[in-house]
């Protein structure tokens, strides 16, 4: 009895998922870009891709601990000096978008910030 409650239970379930919204897909167009980090800026500053392309982020630090943060793409890595840390995701929306420094490194700390146009 309890594993037909159970497999009811698990196709319920299954089904709820077959019916979510689907993810933009991808457009399979990806976009590369080596970002640095240093007290206190990214360079580049503006990330420009088209919606669904797939963004491949070469990103490190010339200069002191930062990090990098994408709060719309749930993205937050810390950089650390010798080290390249790569960000991929799928811009799967249209607008500009703040990426910021996310590691405290100093007075210029909260002005540490980028823009990611997504057309
Ligand atoms: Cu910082």
């Amino acid at each position: 009895m309890f594993a037909w409650v159970l497999i009811l239970l698990v196709a319920v379930l299954l089904a709820g998922c077959s019916t979510k919204e689907p993810t933009p897909a991808s457009t399979g167009v990806v976009k590369e870009f080596t970002l640095t980090a240093k007290n206190w800026e990214f360079s580049p500053s503006t990330i420009r891709v088209n919606q669904g392309d797939t963004v491949v982020i070469h990103a490190r630090t010339i200069e002191g601990i930062h990090g990098l943060m994408f709060p719309d793409f749930n993205i937050n890595k810390r950089l650390d000096p010798g080290e390249e840390v790569t960000i991929t995701f799928v811009a799967d929306k249209k607008g500009t978008f703040s990426f910021a420094c996310s590691v405290y490194c100093g007075h210029g700390h909260t002005t540490m910030k980028g823009t990611l146009i997504i057309d």
